[in-house]
């Protein structure tokens, strides 16, 4: 069968299952848009490109499969940059296609020609620029495996027009064959065997989670062990829902704005086993002050992240499910679970009382403001913990890190890595477009969510009840702590003075907006908001100089933390 180059482009799009797309026309990807509407592929057209890859970002997130968008060539891609560094940096797997001026005008500097190959190179797992239409179908099945296996990541196909409108025999690969390219899946006998005679040896274990337990769909190996031999859990940002927030051995995050009692353990561990997480210094403060006790395991499907940041012990190169699922076949042949769970009740006991002590907390209202943690806390009880959450970066992301209990994987959309402001909004939009009947909500700052704000009109016209609750201080409310703690609060541009007016710009889109400034109207207004059929923004007046605590200053040891 004979294709165009945009024929065979959504031809493959449909062999790899994909539903739905984001994304924004423009001269280079016309041809692609013109067969748009002969295949069975839906299209939200965004307002701006940094919303289409964080809505397919957000997409990926929320279901575990592959986020797809679809862009022009120069600022249409380059508009793009940060999504992907932003999907780059969380191991998400993304699919990007953008325009590219014809190939014989390549390096011509031709009308809105760049190198966006080169531009993207330290931020994408991998990129493509096809230059012959016979590829094409080769190059695509290659993009979704690389994006989907080993180490998820986002992967960028250049598409030059005139390759787009030549034509050719349209035949998809069934298979991926690449030489240079073999994720280590399966665990190493020998070094599964050595994690579990450290687990059996150990008396104080902590297991210290990540996102590549949530992107390998681990989350009930993971239950498995850690209740069988009564360890407990903290995790990064990234690995948030992977173990239940309400569970007796959760500690919460831990790290800089992570719990005292999941800082304490690391402390205080001798066997730290770390499960697809990377040492982020977000997460180890001073490096050689971090688990300084502790034996450290490492399992990690990408080798190069071991060793990197934290000197390990023992690595273990696998997929965290199979290396989990390796684990219990190694440990339950001679598990006797009350023992485990004896010789474990003195430290998990311990690390229970140092939750006790300082649990997660903040003062009181004294001024009758409205405390943002006393909102977060209310959207948990309002969804029971039942919808996905979506967040801005800042004090909003921490608070909502730190306050919603997650309770399953894929129901927390944030930018850990790169900590991009914007990215809420449209994450959560590609969540909802996934989820159409899930109560999805972006929790938000005044500052970042103006940074997207734009795609309001792509929620109103998609019909995508996405809700958003602005914890609104007036200020780039992390940044002035940092200043008040650090530099004599000198509050230099970090005072958001003018501010549109967040209910009106709603309605101006179409939408709902609500205020709410007294705190005994928190749980009334959230819960008509949640339950409206529209996109909704809700503009909570908080407590102007509310800071997130604990905390541990940048490049300080875990052992230093500020509390309350
Ligand atoms: C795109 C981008 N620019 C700048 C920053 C630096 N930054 C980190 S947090 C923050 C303040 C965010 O303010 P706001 O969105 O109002 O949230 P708050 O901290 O008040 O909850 C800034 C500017 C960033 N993370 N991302």
């Amino acid at each position: 069968m004979e294709l165009t180059g945009a024929q065979a482009l959504l031809k493959c799009l449909e062999k790899e299952g994909v539903k739905t797309i984001f994304g924004f026309p423009g001269g280079a990807v016309i041809d692609i848009y013109d067969e748009l509407p002969n295949f069975p592929v839906e299209h939200i057209l965004v307002r701006h490109e940094q919303g289409a890859i964080h809505a397919a970002d957000g997409y990926a997130r929320a279901t575990g499969d592959v986020g797809v968008c679809l862009l022009t060539s120069g600022p249409g891609a380059t508009n793009a940059v940060t999504g992907i560094a932003t999907a780059y940096m969380d191991s998400i797997p993304v699919v990007i296609f953008t325009g590219q001026v014809p190939t014989p005008l390549i390096g011509n500097d031709a009308f809105q020609e760049v190198d966006i190959v080169g531009i993207t190179r330290p931020c994408t797992k991998h990129n493509y620029l096809v230059k012959d239409v016979k590829d094409l179908a080769r190059v695509v099945k290659q993009a979704f495996y690389l994006a989907r296996s080993g180490r998820p990541g986002p992967v960028l196909v250049d598409l030059p027009k005139d390759v787009l409108q030549a034509k050719c025999d349209f035949d998809y690969p069934r298979n991926v064959r690449l030489r240079s390219y073999n994720p280590n899946l399966k665990p190493h006998v020998g070094q599964t065997r050595k994690v579990a005679k450290l687990l059996r040896d150990a008396k104080r274990p902590l297991i210290y989670s990540g996102g590549g337990v949530i992107s390998a769909r681990a989350h009930r190996e993971l239950v498995w062990l850690a209740r069988r031999l009564n360890v407990p859990v903290t995790s990064t940002l990234m690995g948030l829902g992977a173990f239940p927030g309400d569970d007796d051995l959760w500690l919460g995050m831990l790290g800089m704005h992570g719990t005292y009692a999941a800082n304490m353990a690391v402390n205080n561990c001798d066997l730290l086993l770390a499960i697809g997480a990377r040492f982020d210094d977000r997460v180890t403060g001073k490096v050689n002050t971090f688990a300084p006790k502790a034996t450290i395991v490492h399992v990690d499907i990408d080798p190069t992240s071991i060793q990197k940041n934290v000197a390990v012990h023992v690595p273990l190169v696998a997929d965290c499910k199979s290396a989990l699922a390796a684990l219990k076949e190694e440990l339950e042949p001679d598990l006797d679970v009350p023992a485990w769970q004896a010789k474990h009740a003195d430290w998990v006991g311990q690390v229970r009382s140092w939750a006790s002590e300082h649990p997660l907390t903040y003062n009181a209202s004294t001024t009758g403001a409205i405390k943002p943690q006393y909102v977060v806390e209310k959207i948990y009880e309002i969804t029971k913990g039942d919808a996905i959450i979506a967040t801005e970066v800042g004090q909003n992301q921490m608070w909502a890190a730190q306050f919603y209990r997650f309770k399953s994987p894929n129901t927390f959309l944030s930018s850990g890595g790169l900590g991009t402001m914007g990215y809420g909004f449209p994450a959560a939009m590609g969540a909802q477009k996934a989820f159409p009947d899930k109560l999805v909500i972006d929790i938000a700052g005044d500052g970042s969510i103006q940074m997207c704000i734009q795609e309001m009109a792509t929620v109103v016209c998609n019909n995508l009840p996405v809700k958003i609750v602005i914890l609104n201080n007036g200020y780039l409310g992390m940044v002035r702590q940092w200043q008040e703690l650090f530099y004599g609060k000198n509050y230099c541009q970090t005072c958001m003075d003018a501010q549109p007016d967040f209910v009106k710009l709603a309605e101006a889109y179409g939408a709902e907006g609500y205020r709410i400034t007294d705190s005994k109207d928190v749980e009334s207004v959230l819960r008509e908001a949640f339950a409206s059929p529209k996109p909704v923004i809700v503009d909570v007046r908080v407590e102007r100089e509310e800071n997130v605590y604990p905390m541990v200053p940048a490049g300080a040891s875990l052992a230093e933390m500020l509390l309350v």
